[in-house]
């Protein structure tokens, strides 16, 4: 096993950091303070490698959290960004790239009628509800504990006491007047979900849920839970919202909602078909897309939406996908190796440990709890998991710094990779806990 070289120049980067950007990092997540280390800065990455600025080369199943489903540096992208951006790197205006991807987008995803491409999964989350309140005119929202859609204010809410009080914003700075319409149901709790709207009958605009939580760590939907939210939602009157920024194109061509078979009113996307450049999306039926500005009354703008050399990313690594449907079989069956292998391993060693997974998504809980919602989730052992990530990380494997987050695998990563991995995984769990 080859010992890390001395994390020098991450330490230094670091420490400069600290003194110009918040927390040295420009999100949080990035900082490790969820595994109580400080964080390795990278220099470059390649297929399912990643490098640090002290020359140390990690696998990694965090792939920018989720956007680089095909490896990173993938030839066929790296060259379509390289052609598009010598035509120059934004207009400001319409070009053709973005209707080649409303066209593909439109054609893989059944639900989607129209889409708008916006910057980030925060503002695809954050328009796609301000539609569907316009649609509705009612103002009222129903969202996850647990479940996370970006940093706008009014989804920046955590569970009030109970599940059914009226959302307490999770951040400062965040008026509890954008939160007071911010309704806080269970996951896989369709009664929680039936009970806000008998609360609050015909003022419900929206119900948005990740169809595969991801941000808890990886949480699936009980069988009848997403159909549950679906038929509340139609005979309500309230738009049923998927926040499929991990899960689109990641569970498949038309994500979780052709996985599970269930079709929402609006769909948010992110991540994937941005191929690791600034890319959200948003969109679904007609009648709801066709009241944002400029040809309807809900206004949404963005001066790099759509940038062509995003686009040209996005555009290749969808076509990639759409081309080569072995990617999928690929990952699913890699995926399948580290979370089967995720599981027997510790359940070897006698370890207070669940996962969860499905395809290339997955998460290894410090927990015996079966993981289904935020309240199972939240008796994970997040010391337990500070030890491991550092276990595992010492030794070349790079994975989030967090226990509430997500373990992806990309095209680019082979059985070697997996089996390396499970070794320093067995290795770590021969240490009692
Ligand atoms: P962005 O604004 O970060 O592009 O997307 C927000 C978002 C929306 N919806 C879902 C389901 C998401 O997972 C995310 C962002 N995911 C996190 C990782 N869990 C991004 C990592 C970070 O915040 O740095």
């Amino acid at each position: 096993m080859k010992a890390l070289q001395p994390l020098i120049r991450s330490t230094e980067l670091f420490a400069e950091a600290k003194e110009l950007i918040p927390g040295g990092v420009n999100s949080p997540v990035r900082a490790f303070r969820g595994v109580n280390r400080d964080p390795i800065f990278i220099d470059h990455a390649d297929g399912a490698f990643i490098y640090d600025v002290d020359g140390n080369r990690y696998i990694d199943y965090i792939g920018s959290w989720g956007p680089l489903i095909l490896g990173h540096n993938h030839p066929e992208v790296y060259k379509a960004v390289l052609a598009a951006s010598a035509k120059g790197l934004s207009f400001g205006a319409a070009t053709e790239g973005e209707v080649l991807m409303a066209r593909l987008m439109t054609s893989l995803v059944p639900s989607l009628e129209m889409v708008r491409m916006v910057n980030s999964g925060t503002e695809a989350a954050m328009s796609a509800l301000r539609a569907a309140r316009g649609f509705t005119r009612r103002d009222k929202i129903v969202k996850f504990a647990g479940c996370y859609h970006g940093h706008s204010d009014a989804l920046l809410v955590k569970a009030g006491s109970g599940l059914l009080s009226g959302g307490m914003p999770d951040s400062a700075g965040v008026p509890v007047a954008c939160t007071a319409d911010t309704l806080v149901a269970s996951f896989n709790d369709i009664d929680s979900v039936e009970q806000l709207f008998a609360q609050h009958p015909k003022q419900i605009a929206a119900v948005i849920v990740e169809p595969v939580a991801a941000n808890m760590g990886v949480v699936l939907p009980d069988d009848g839970f997403l159909e549950g939210l679906r038929e509340i939602c139609s005979a309500e009157g309230a738009l049923l919202i998927f926040d499929e920024v991990i899960t689109g194109f990641r569970l498949g061509l038309a994500g979780a909602q052709g996985y599970y078979g269930v079709q929402p009113d609006l769909t948010a996307f992110g991540k994937i078909i941005g191929g690791g450049m600034p890319v959200g999306a948003y969109g679904g039926r007609r009648e709801v897309m066709e009241l944002i500005a400029p040809s309807g009354p809900v206004y949404q703008a963005g001066t790099l939406s759509g940038n062509p050399v995003a686009m040209a990313a996005g555009l290749c690594q969808l076509q990639f996908l759409q081309d080569h449907p072995e990617v999928y079989d690929h990952i699913n069956h890699l995926g399948n190796m580290l979370f089967t292998g995720l599981t027997e391993i510790s359940s070897r060693a006698g370890a207070p440990c669940s996962v969860n997974h499905i395809g290339s998504l997955g998460s290894l809980f410090f927990t015996n709890e079966k993981v289904g919602d935020f309240k199972t989730a939240r008796t994970a052992d997040t010391g337990q998991y500070a030890r491991y990530f550092a276990h595992l990380i010492e030794r070349g494997i790079y994975q989030a710094p967090s226990q509430f987050e997500a373990l992806f695998v990309s095209y680019a990563h082979t059985e070697a990779e997996i089996h390396k991995t499970l070794e320093i995984v067995e290795d770590f769990f021969r240490i009692p806990l």
